[in-house]
This record gives C-alpha cells, sequence and structure tokens, in this order.
C-alpha cells in the first residue's frame, strides 16, 4: 500500500438553503398568512481521527471535499432539510495545518476524535418568520448562508513510543521484524525501508509498546541526502529513540561516529530531537569475533551516558534486554508525568549498570 503522509486539501461546507415567501392558499380563505419555511443547514465538513487508517492515501487524488447544502425552505412552512455532513477519515495522528502550513490546526490523537473543518452555512428564514404588528404581508425571506471554505494541510505522524534512527542498512527493520509482527522488507542494501513501518512490541506483562522503523538516515540527510529527514516527523512523538549502529563495521579510532552523525542529522531536522531520551543497540554483535574489541566498544558507548546493549537482531540474541530497558524508560516516564516530577531523562544512566553479557548468553 502507499504511503502518503502529506497532502493539501479544500473543503468546503455546504451553503445553507434559502427560505421560502408563501401564502396559505386554502379554499374559502381569501387571504392566507405567510407560511414559508427555512432553508435548511448546510452540512459540515469533519474529519475525523480513526485507527484502521494508516496513510493518507484517500487524499492523494481527490482534494476538494464538499459538504452537502441544505434545501431550501417551501409553502406550507415546510423546512428545508439539513444538508448532511462530509465526514472523513483520517488517521490517528494526523495534525492538520492551515495552507501555509505556519499554524497548528488540530491535532487528532484519538480515534473518535473529530474537528470541524468547515462549517456549513445557515439556512435562510422564510417569510413566515418576518410577520409583526406591523408587517401582516411580508413578501420576503432570507437566503441561506454560504458553507465555510478552507484549504488546509494534513501531515501525518505516526503514533508511536519508540522509534530507530541509524544508517541504512544497520538491521532497523530486521530488529523490528524479531520483535513485532511488522515484516518490513529486509535486505543486504541500503534504503531498503523507503516508508516507516509500525510494530507492536508485546514484553512480559507491561503494556504492548509501538515502535517504528524508518528509512535509514546519512550524512547530510538533514539537507535532502539521501532520502532526507522526510521521514523525521514519523518519530517526533516518541518518547525514546534507539540509535541502531552496526558493530561490525565500527572504526576503533573513532567509534562514536555513526552516533555522532546521526545526531548531527536529528539536530538539522528538529532542535528538539536530540533531546529525547536515547538508548544504543550495537547491532551485527554475532559479526564481531573479538570479545575484547567488544567490550572496548560498548564502553566508549556508555561514556555518552546512554544504556548501551549489544545485540544480534539476525540472530536474535539481546533482544529481551533491549526491550527491557525500553520498557523501563517508557514506564518511568509515564510515572513521571503522573507525578509531574523529575524531567524526562533524568536518572536513566544507571539503567544498564548491571552489564550486559555482549554475547547475549542471558537470553533464553
Ligand atoms: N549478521 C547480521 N546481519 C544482520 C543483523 N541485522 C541485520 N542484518 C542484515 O543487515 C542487512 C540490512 O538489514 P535491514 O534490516 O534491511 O537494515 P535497515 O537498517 O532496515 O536498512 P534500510 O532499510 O536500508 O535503512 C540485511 O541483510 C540483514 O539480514 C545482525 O544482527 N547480524
Ligand atoms: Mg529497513
Amino acid at each position: 500500500m502507499k504511503f502518503v503522509d502529506e497532502v493539501r486539501i479544500r473543503v468546503q461546507a455546504g451553503a445553507g438553503g434559502n427560505g421560502c415567501v408563501s401564502f396559505r392558499r386554502e379554499k374559502y380563505v381569501p387571504r392566507g398568512g405567510p407560511d414559508g419555511g427555512d432553508g435548511g443547514r448546510g452540512g459540515d465538513v469533519i474529519l475525523m481521527a480513526v485507527s484502521n487508517k494508516h496513510t493518507l492515501l484517500d487524499f492523494r487524488y481527490r482534494h476538494l471535499f464538499r459538504a452537502a447544502s441544505g434545501r431550501h425552505g417551501s409553502g406550507q412552512n415546510r423546512h428545508g432539510r439539513g444538508g448532511e455532513d462530509l465526514i472523513l477519515e483520517v488517521p490517528v495522528g494526523t495534525v492538520v495545518k492551515d495552507s501555509v502550513g505556519e499554524e497548528i490546526l488540530a491535532d487528532l490523537t484519538e480515534p473518535g476524535q473529530v474537528w470541524t473543518a468547515a462549517g456549513g452555512g445557515m439556512g435562510g428564514r422564510g417569510n413566515a418568520r418576518f410577520v409583526s404588528s406591523t408587517r401582516q404581508v411580508p413578501r420576503f425571506a432570507q437566503d441561506g448562508q454560504p458553507g465555510e471554505e478552507a484549504e488546509v494541510i494534513l501531515e501525518l505522524k505516526l503514533m508511536a513510543d519508540v522509534g530507530l534512527v541509524g544508517f541504512p542498512n544497520a538491521g532497523k527493520s530486521t530488529l523490528i521484524a524479531a520483535v513485532s509482527a511488522a515484516r518490513p522488507k529486509i535486505a543486504d542494501y541500503p534504503f531498503t525501508t523507503l516508508v516507516p513501518n509500525l510494530g507492536v512490541v508485546a514484553f512480559g506483562d507491561a503494556p504492548p509498546f509501538v515502535m517504528a522503523d524508518i528509512p535509514g538516515l546519512i550524512e547530510g540527510a538533514h539537507e535532502g541526502v539521501g532520502l532526507g529527514t522526510r521521514f523525521l516527523r514519523h518519530i517526533e512523538r516518541t518518547r525514546v529513540l534507539v540509535h541502531l549502529v552496526d558493530v561490525s563495521e565500527l572504526d576503533e579510532d573513532d567509534p562514536l561516529r555513526p552516533l555522532r552523525q546521526i545526531e548531527r542529522e536529528l539536530a538539522g531536522y528538529s532542535e528538539e530531537l536530540p533531546l529525547k531520551v536515547s538508548v544504543v543497540a550495537l547491532n551485527k554483535a554475532d559479526l564481531v569475533f573479538d570479545e575484547e574489541k567488544l567490550e572496548r566498544l560498548v564502553a566508549a558507548y556508555r561514556e555518552t551516558g546512554r544504556p548501551t546493549l549489544v545485540i544480534s537482531a539476525l540472530a536474535r540474541r539481546g533482544l529481551p534486554d533491549l526491550l527491557a530497558v525500553l520498557t523501563r524508560i517508557l514506564h518511568s516516564a509515564e510515572e513521571e508525568e503522573a507525578d509531574g516530577a523529575a524531567p524526562p531523562g533524568a536518572g536513566l544512566n544507571g539503567l544498564n549498570d548491571d552489564d550486559t553479557p555482549p554475547d547475549g548468553s542471558r537470553v533464553a
């Protein structure tokens, strides 16, 4: 399925129906009074977040969305029927911005959440409404109001708890496939993943969390190199980032280079991304046979203050430890939100004090 995460649409609410000018005609009643009914209200255009849609594909080829107009009023005091609302279903996580992309008008983060993009016009009043003591025979009625019209940008920001970042080929898709039911394409060349994938991770008794695998980043991504940073918006809402590093490719003279480069790309995209709590997963440990070297590399990463784990996504080693750390961080973040206590990220450095065996031997 095509993944579309940004579209521009026009929405047009229905016009109100006109009020009616009419007079009662009855046999033997020479002059009946006014009986023109009101026009119906125009339909609204409403956006509704639903959880069974995952892209904005529906809006890719169609840009104008109009709700029905209200019917005109008619004689015998019949009011026009209101125009039906047009309900547009959008994926949960859709952000609505104004036509220049500056102001956020709505952020639909919960299933069922609705937002009126354009309000229908009021129906006009029929002449029956205009009778007064001095005006017995109103020969006029009101026209319906036009419906509101707007142009808006819809942007999808996936709702994930954990975001995987790293160079192409680091093994991000392999990891998400190993810990969730997601089945992204995996291959031995860069830029295999072209669109984000989400996976639901269930670990132990903790509530499941959602992990996002996004296309790999390379140096210069924030200037548009490779696939650029187009997909970084999908990790903006995450609470934790996992830096996935191919440990078999690390250079001992400068082991932190991939981390630094990815951080630079994150910072180039937004000031907030580098502030997120992050964990390092040194992947492809099955390809490193020099245990001491591996330990030195781990030590270098731990020096940065990040919990650092050694894994093999392919051989499925070290994964429970990684998930335990992520669960712990997500859980403590929830508690902090509940208490309004410590700032995010506080107290994380001690998380991985128990030395994870580099060969993952604790893993069943
Ligand atoms: N030996 C070994 N190979 C791995 C491991 N994890 C992933 N790979 C291999 O590395 C290659 C790239 O894996 P992907 O999961 O596609 O990498 P990715 O990070 O999603 O790559 P992009 O989508 O291109 O950004 C594949 O051939 C995987 O089989 C691992 O732990 N050990
Ligand atoms: Mg991939």
